[in-house]
């Protein structure tokens, strides 16, 4: 499995810098939700779960940290640590988060309101769903 990564406009002047992306053109979905996470606790690992229908751009626009991507088959390790750059996560792949550095701040555009139902939390549960999906 390939990351699917985007590079974002940057512009930079004698001001500082500044970083912008559009819905639909930068990222491939509407952008219907933002939500974004820091100061996570040394050492901790988040995520642990699937999404059915959920698209996501992930972010580090601070700091750093790294996200696992599973599709059932093959597991990757991606590094997030520049705010010009963005981490594609599909429908259907599991995904962990960890690493994260002290100031490490993690911004996600989501494709859908959150909605629990949308959620595989248990790992047998998202291979069964996977085997569901190709049968
Ligand atoms: C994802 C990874 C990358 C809400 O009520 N609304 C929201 O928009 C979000 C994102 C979360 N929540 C609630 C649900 C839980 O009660 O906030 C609590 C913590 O969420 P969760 O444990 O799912 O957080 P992470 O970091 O494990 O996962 C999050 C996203 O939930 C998830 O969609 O792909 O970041």
């Amino acid at each position: 499995m390939q990351p699917t990564t985007f590079d974002f406009h940057h512009r930079e002047d004698e001001i500082g810098q500044l970083v912008f992306l559009e819905e639909c053109k930068d990222v491939p979905f509407e952008v219907k939700r933002v939500y974004y996470i820091y100061g996570v606790k040394d050492g901790a690992r988040r995520g642990f779960h699937a999404h059915k229908s959920l698209e996501q751009a992930c972010i580090c626009i601070h700091g750093s940290c790294k996200v696992m991507l599973d599709d059932g088959k093959e597991r990757i390790d991606v590094v997030l640590d520049d705010p010009t750059k963005g981490l594609y996560v599909g429908n259907a792949v599991w995904r962990e988060m960890y690493d994260f550095s002290e100031d490490a701040v993690f911004l996600v555009l989501a494709s859908e309101y959150f909605d629990e139902q949308d959620y595989i939390r248990d790992y047998d549960q998202f291979l069964a769903y996977l085997k569901e999906k190709e049968a």
